[in-house]
């Protein structure tokens, strides 16, 4: 059974942290309905879905994504890069402490943005970006590599976090932006590309064989589905506008129960 934490849209996200995108007006009420939906699509695809009260002073706490990363065998609670997010953190430790035993947590000076992770069977791959540094890499090694994972450094470009350039289709496949992220650094891997017109859009989230990305890249959803996936969308406008997307809004795990 997969359990998907998420929590409700803050009514301060108008003002978010921004890196990579403008600032536009968000209708918060629409995003709340968006979010409503997107929870609605876990549902669907098998997703036991949890949803924590809003943080209204956080700005940016529906991106629990960014907030740790959850194994099997335990949960890395992260700090994350921008100082107005860290005390989201707090909140997703009491809810992941009753799905794990295990819980770590990275300290100052390291940081780590959850978005920057991509876990790849037993490999994870950390993006090098302005949210997450050496000292949090290193920290995350020394936390799960008694567990047999690897932890390996990647260089990311003109982008927020690693998975807004590249996530995992299935066990061999990624969709990947090249002007963002190089692909060499995930040999043995098949790469599908975004279409070139649609430069956000190789953020989806996988739940088991069936992927779920926002309804605003229909080409891309093209070639994944030409390839042969089952596509799921959902329109979340307002959460881009916040330089969100998918798996942001999300921390997807086994449950052991
Ligand atoms: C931020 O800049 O931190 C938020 N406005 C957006 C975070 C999106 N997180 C993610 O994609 N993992």
């Amino acid at each position: 059974m997969w359990t998907a934490i998420t929590r409700d849209v803050s009514s301060s996200l108008g003002q978010c942290e921004l890196s990579f995108v403008s600032r536009a007006a968000i209708d918060v009420t629409l995003a709340a309905e968006q979010h409503r939906d997107y929870r609605q699509a876990l549902i669907r695809l098998g997703c036991r879905v949890v949803t924590l009260p809003a943080e209204d002073e956080l700005p940016d706490a529906v991106f629990v994504e960014d907030t740790a990363l959850v194994l099997d065998e335990l949960a890395v609670l992260t700090r994350p890069g921008a100082a107005s997010r860290r005390g989201e953190v707090a909140s997703i430790a009491s809810a992941l402490r009753e799905h794990r035993a295990i819980v770590k947590a990275i300290e100052a000076a390291g940081t780590l943005d959850g978005g920057d992770v991509l876990r790849l069977g037993q490999a994870i791959h950390v993006g090098e970006s302005a949210r997450s540094n050496a000292d949090g890499i290193l920290q995350l090694r020394a936390f799960v590599q008694p567990f047999g994972y690897s932890v390996s450094g990647v260089r990311t470009r003109e982008c927020l976090h690693l998975k807004s350039a590249v996530t995992q289709l299935d066990d061999e496949t990624l969709l990947l932006q090249p002007a963002w992220v190089d692909r060499a650094a995930f040999t043995g891997m098949r790469v599908i590309e975004v279409d070139p017109s649609e430069p956000h859009a190789a953020n989806v989230v996988r739940i088991g064989d069936a992927l779920l990305m926002p309804a605003s890249f229909p080409r891309t959803h093209r070639r994944l589905h030409n390839a042969g996936f089952d596509v799921h969308v959902v329109d979340v406008s307002e959460l881009q506008k916040a330089e969100g997307a998918v798996t942001c809004c999300s921390l997807v795990f086994r449950d052991q129960a």
